[in-house]
């Protein structure tokens, strides 16, 4: 078996994080390549040979290539299933299609938080970033929304979201890390579950490589 998983240089990437974290949960061994996203190395021929949507993450095995993270995660449950692997989301259906709807979710909304407290406020020392300004208005109100969100699906003690860890978990854990390494108040329980979720081994060995320097932010 070879897997290939295609990252950006400075791995600050959540999506590239969720398919790191899904990889490494199911015990396969693969290896990362890096692609600068800021030399646009991501729109060369041989990269848009591998993902030919030009982003990373992508994910080879042998001879086929995929990109978009949702679509990475579930062809790695469905190649390497539980109870074989380890089970990337929750086996009961309903809990399954709430994780679902939560990653997707937080794929598509709350962009004013990805725009004003990009990735790299997660993964980078702040003394090597710009600082972070204010959030505005509506970054203000998408936070409101995410606390909402989160606050209905993240149990009082800051447990996982189904009783035992899914895909969401780290999803919705990277998109509170922007807040909580930007300092900003969260209720308790979500501050809790964030820190927590961020010590899992899979995320920490994502978080800890050696980074480049800063490049321009992606979000
Ligand atoms: N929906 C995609 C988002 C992937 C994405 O936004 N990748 C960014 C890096 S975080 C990228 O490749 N940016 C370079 C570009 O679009 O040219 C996924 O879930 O995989």
């Amino acid at each position: 078996m070879s897997l290939i998983l295609y990252g950006n240089d400075t791995w600050s990437s959540p999506y590239v994080l969720s398919c790191f974290v899904a990889l490494s949960e199911k015990r396969l061994p693969f290896e990362v390549q890096t692609v600068p996203l800021h030399q646009g190395a991501q729109r060369s021929p041989a990269y848009v040979e591998t993902s030919f949507t030009a982003r990373v993450p992508a994910l080879v095995d042998g001879d086929f290539s995929l990109s978009e993270s949702s679509a990475i995660i579930e062809y790695l449950e469905e190649r390497w299933p539980a109870p074989g692997h380890v089970a990337l989301m929750p086996g009961d259906l309903r809990q399954r299609a709430r994780a679902r709807q939560i990653m997707a979710w937080l794929r598509s909304d709350l962009l004013p938080i990805r725009e004003e407290r990009s990735a790299e406020y997660v993964f980078y020392a702040h003394d090597r970033l710009p600082p972070y300004a204010p959030l505005s208005e509506r970054a203000l109100r998408a936070v409101d929304k995410l606390v909402s969100v989160a606050g209905r699906v993240v149990p009082p003690d800051g447990g996982p979201l189904f009783g035992a860890w899914s895909m969401a978990d780290t999803d919705l854990a990277m998109m509170l890390q922007r807040l909580v390494k930007t300092n900003q108040p969260l209720p308790a329980h979500l501050r809790a579950f964030a820190e927590r979720e961020w010590q899992r081994p899979s995320v920490q060995a994502y978080a800890t490589v050696s980074r480049p320097p800063h490049h321009p932010a992606q979000t």
